[in-house]
């Protein structure tokens, strides 16, 4: 495995919009510990691992009763759609402390992108490790968008948090290949003379990052352990977007039907009251990527 450096803390920077902005113009990464509130995070982990508890993927014990259920396999869906069901999972997305951070970074009024996606990471998984990629080639429309990862425990490196390639950002779009793990295509950074860089993690840190900016995830190398995590996107108002990211992540269930007993009538579709401009996804980039080395 490639040496791993440790992130630059931007918890000092956060009162500081140039300082904090210039950090994001030079790394392409902001990593931000005990940004949230460390019992808000333990009670969003609780409520998916009570989905894969109900639905016997885990024991009472949080372990895997079975082999890794992996993403966008038929069985990952019996989860899924829980968890894309849940109130708090989408209202998380609009953490106040979060939203902060993104106004900084746009410097104008933010788009929190509905389609928000949860991972659930396995042990013995280790092939399905999500690759070295760029999410612009998933998000599209806008470079200026930015992805906030949070681990929903304490992460250290062996469950598998998130890694950045500090400074890629400033490389362009670089090339991709059909890939295993989440997103399906991945990028070669042999030869890239830049630091990976990531942390052990503690519930609440908050690691946020440019579109263009080159990351992917250390293998859980647990035992018994399942390592979640949210990712959430951000962009300012006035920059397109594709219009399918406006849509539920996967696209199984529609929006009625995840809104289905909501408390909360702010979350559902408040993006109708924006004035935004939709642009069609480009499907050049999975239909061109090599096959893999
Ligand atoms: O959590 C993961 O394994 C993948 C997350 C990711 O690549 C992202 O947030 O863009």
């Amino acid at each position: 495995m490639v040496d791993m450096q440790r992130f630059l803390d931007s918890s000092a920077a956060l009162d500081k919009p140039a300082l904090l902005r210039g950090r994001m113009a030079r790394y392409g990464y902001l990593y931000l510990p005990g940004l949230l509130p460390a019992g808000i995070v333990h009670d969003m982990h609780a409520a998916i691992l009570n989905i894969c508890i109900r639905h016997g993927w885990l024991d009472t014990q949080g372990h895997p009763r079975d082999s890794a259920r992996l993403e966008g396999s038929p069985e990952f869906f019996e989860v899924y759609d829980d968890v894309q069901r849940l109130e708090a999972f989408h209202a998380f997305a609009h953490r106040p402390e979060v939203l902060h951070v993104m106004e900084l970074l746009v410097q104008e009024a933010v788009l929190v992108h509905p389609r928000n996606i949860a991972r659930i990471s396995f042990p013995h998984a280790e092939h399905f490790t999500t690759p070295a990629h760029q999410d612009y080639v998933h998000i599209q429309a806008t470079p200026e968008t930015y992805t906030a990862w949070t681990p929903l425990s304490d992460c250290p490196q062996s469950l598998g948090g998130l890694a950045v390639l500090a400074g890629s950002h400033k490389l362009g779009l670089l090339p991709v290949h059909k890939a295993s793990g989440a997103g399906g295509l991945g990028i070669d950074t042999e030869g890239i003379d830049l630091l990976w860089r990531t942390a052990d993690y503690r519930a609440g840190d908050v690691l946020i990052f440019h579109s263009f900016a080159v990351h992917e995830a250390l293998p859980n190398r647990t035992v018994d352990r399942v390592r979640l995590s949210t990712d959430y996107r951000y962009q300012g108002i006035s920059k397109p977007i594709v219009s399918d990211g406006l849509e539920p992540h996967y696209g199984r269930l529609g929006w009625p039907e995840i809104y289905k007993g909501w408390q909360r009538d702010d979350l559902q579709y408040y993006w109708r009251k924006m004035p935004l401009k939709t642009v069609a996804r480009d499907p050049s980039f999975h239909a061109n990527a090599a096959e893999k080395k």
